[in-house]
Formats: C-alpha cells, structure tokens, sequence
C-alpha cells in the first residue's frame, strides 16, 4: 500500500483545504490533500459570492490576485430595501472600505490551476477517507485507484466541511456544539442576464426576503425566501421570476429577466464548535462552523481561519507554538463575533412563518430595525464594519 509521510494533512479540497495547502506550499511546509469528490464537481460548486476586502487581500499576498483583480466587480456598498423603499449604506464613504464580488468558483478554480501547475499532492476522488491517532501519531487513510493509500503526518487538517470525517472523529466528550436553527431557506437561482443592479439588493418585502446579487456583468444571482421543506420542483421559472419582481419592487426600477441555467434551495443554519482543535488535528471553515449565508460570511469565515491556522504553522515549524496554542481561541473569538452579525442579517431581512401576534409584531420590530440602519450614521457604520470584515481577531 502507498505509504506518504507529510509535515500537514489536509482533508478536503473546497476553499480552505486548497487555500491552506497553497499558504504551506508557498511556505515550503510539505502537505498532502485529500479530496472526496472528483476535480470536475469541486470546480463547479456553485456557492458564496462575496469577498470581504481582508480576503481579496489574502489572495494577493499569496500570489493568487489575478482573478480577482480582472474579474472582481468592487462594491462601495449594498442597498436595503424595506416598505418599498430602497435604501444605500455605502461602505467606502461611512468607513472607507469596499467588497468585492467573486465568486467561489472562480477562488476555487484559481486554487485548483495554481495547485495544478505547482503539481502539488492533491488526491481527488478519494474513498474511505480516515483520520487516526489524534492525540498521538496522527495518520490518514483512503482508498485512491483502488488502491488503499496511508499518510502519516505531524498534523491533520479538517477542512472538510459541514459533513466531513474529521470534526467526527473528536470525542463527544470533548467537542460540543451550538446550533441554532432558521424556519426558512434560500431558494436560489443562476441566471444569464446582466444584471439589473450596480450593487447587491437585500430586501424584506410583506411576502418574505429577496435578494439581487451577481457572478459577472452578464449573469445575475438571485434568491427569494422559501419554507425549508419546499421542493424546488414546486417553483417554475415564472413563479420565482413572479416573486422576485413582487419583492424586489421599487418605482421607476426593472428587474430584467433572463434563462435560468442554476435553481436550488439552501437550507440554513447557525453552528459552532467549542473548539476547533484536539491533539494534533485542527479544524477550519465549514468543519467547525456555519453561518446563515445573509452576512456573506460562510467563505471569508473559511479563508479568515486559514489565514490564521497557516501562519500558525510556519511559527510551529519555526520552533514557536504560541500561535498554534491559541488558534482554536483566536479563530472562534472572531467566528462568535461574524456568528451574531449573520444571525442579525438573517432575523432582520426574514419574514417569520405564521400569524399569531408574535409574527405580527416580529415584523413590525424589524420593519423598525431597517428604519433605524438605514437612517442612523452610527448604525451604517457598524453595519459596515462588520460586513466589509471585521479586521480585530
Ligand atoms: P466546503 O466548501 O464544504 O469544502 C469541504 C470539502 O471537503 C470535502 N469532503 C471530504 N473530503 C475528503 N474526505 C471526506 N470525508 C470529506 N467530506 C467532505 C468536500 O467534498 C468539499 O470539497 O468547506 P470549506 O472549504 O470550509 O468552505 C466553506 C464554504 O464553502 C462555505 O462557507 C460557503 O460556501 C457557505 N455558503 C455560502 N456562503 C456565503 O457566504 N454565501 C453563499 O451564497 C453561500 N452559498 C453556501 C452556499 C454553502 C452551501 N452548502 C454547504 C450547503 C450554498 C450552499 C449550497
Ligand atoms: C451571492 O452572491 O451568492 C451572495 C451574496 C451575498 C450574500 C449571499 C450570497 O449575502
């Protein structure tokens, strides 16, 4: 059986393992990446959107900015739109910072050419993948070519998202887990028209949450509240093009509309590790946490924690591990404080199920909540703050 021995082991090629991998690999650190699924359906996952400026940055410093830099379309801010009203919060005037839009599959594509022309180890379409020996001699094991394939490691990796082996692979007793559930999902949809905005739209409208945003200057990305248990066979072109114009609806405004190339629906979900660290493995992006994705917040949450974990381990490797002892408590300090600003978002822009006299006066409160952010400078500013990136760990 093939049997590697590695510095780091990286378990996932989604935007954090790959992201990771390319950190250590620029810092001559040896690692491997293990990957489940195959190079063609990592490359096409369609998912976040938006770059906070502390990620553009990161991609820079590695070497990575050329996409960004052609493709990215820089935002100075967002518009909320509330009782029919749109309203501006510009980041660049309130706090002199912007976002940019990119989209995951192109970070992801610019990772996976940047490994490819490395030729780094990266194993797509591994099986039976494993993690061992945590708090001792720490190895991972995975089937490859039908053949059975082991890494021993100094380290071990989850980057393996929400669903992934690693976060598993702790104790019960020493990982516990916050979880906070939303009774409405995202349905969203991929379209091939320009888009009908300069700016990102979200809006709380009578019938539920909408949302405008955008991939490139000729495809928009657009979504609508839904009921979690929807079945997106339910909802016709016509029908999610009907609730868009309803919600997304301001005088003297058109929503052009254009052919649907991509329609799902995204659950939603809060949830938080207590730690993202036991023995020798160490977790980072959607392993260890999950964001509603109204903050924009799942990716650079991801990108927030590699940025930290790699310089972590160049200190480690340097004979220092004063970074690595802390980085299970410096990358949830910063995920508690991204965590309230997603829940926030999310309370504020949905409209609650049901029609009790709770409901009735939850939407009034957040119909106030809009009021109040879009018309108090100190609220846009922290608004903006948060959503630009918080830059404090
Ligand atoms: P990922 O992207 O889930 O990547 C994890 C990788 O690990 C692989 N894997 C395994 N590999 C080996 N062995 C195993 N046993 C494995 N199990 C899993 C997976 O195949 C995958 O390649 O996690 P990462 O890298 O931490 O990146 C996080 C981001 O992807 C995530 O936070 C965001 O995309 C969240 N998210 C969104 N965030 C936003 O800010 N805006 C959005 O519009 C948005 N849309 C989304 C999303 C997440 C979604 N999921 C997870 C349901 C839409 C969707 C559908
Ligand atoms: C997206 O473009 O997919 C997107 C943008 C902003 C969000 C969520 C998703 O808050």
């Amino acid at each position: 059986m093939p049997h590697l021995t590695t510095r780091v082991a990286i378990v996932g090629a989604g935007p954090a393992g790959l992201l990771l991998g390319w950190s250590l690999h620029r810092a001559g650190i040896d690692f491997v990446i293990v990957e489940n699924r195959d190079r063609e359906y990592v490359l096409g996952r369609i998912r976040a959107g938006v770059l906070e400026q502390g990620s553009v940055e990161t991609l820079q410093r590695l070497g990575l900015g050329a996409g960004v830099e052609a493709e990215g379309m820089v935002h100075d801010g967002i518009h909320l739109q509330f009782a029919g009203e749109r309203h501006r919060v510009d980041f660049s005037e309130l706090i002199d910072r912007t976002v940019t839009v990119y989209g995951q599959q192109s970070v992801v594509r610019d990772l996976v050419a940047a490994h490819d022309g490395a030729g780094t180890p990266v194993f797509y379409d591994a099986s039976d993948v494993a993690v061992h020996d945590l708090t001792g001699s720490p190895s991972l094991s995975f089937t490859h070519g039908r053949r059975a394939h082991r890494v021993d490691a100094d380290i071990i990796v989850g980057a393996d998202g929400f669903h992934g082996v690693c976060r598993q692979a702790v104790p019960k007793d020493a990982l516990q887990t916050y979880v906070r559930e939303y009774p409405f999902a995202w349905l969203g949809i991929l379209a091939d028209v320009e888009p009908s905005t300069d700016e990102l739209i979200y809006a709380l409208h009578d019938d539920g949450f909408a949302m405008h945003s955008m991939r490139s200057p000729s495809v928009s990305r657009l979504y609508v509240q839904v009921d979690p248990a929807e079945d997106v066979a339910n909802w016709s072109d016509e029908r999610i093009w009907d609730a868009l114009h309803t919600r997304l609806a301001v005088p003297g405004w058109t929503l052009q509309e254009g052919p649907i190339t991509e329609k799902s629906i995204l659950p939603m979900r809060s949830f938080v590790v207590s730690t993202m660290n036991f023995g020798r493995l160490f977790l980072v992006g959607d392993a260890g946490h999950i964001v509603p994705p109204t903050g924009a917040k799942g990716l650079n949450s991801a990108m927030s924690d590699v940025a930290q974990l790699s310089v972590a381990l160049v200190r480690h490797y340097a004979g220092d591990d004063t970074l690595l002892d802390a980085y299970s408590d410096t990358a949830l300090a910063r995920q508690w404080k991204v965590q309230q600003f997603s829940q926030w978002m999310t309370d504020m822009l949905h409209r609650r199920p049901g029609t009790d006299d709770t409901a009735a006066f939850d939407y009034r409160s957040q119909l106030g909540r809009l009021d109040y952010v879009t018309h108090s400078e100190e609220a846009m500013r922290s608004l903006a703050e948060q959503y630009t990136g918080l830059r404090l760990a």
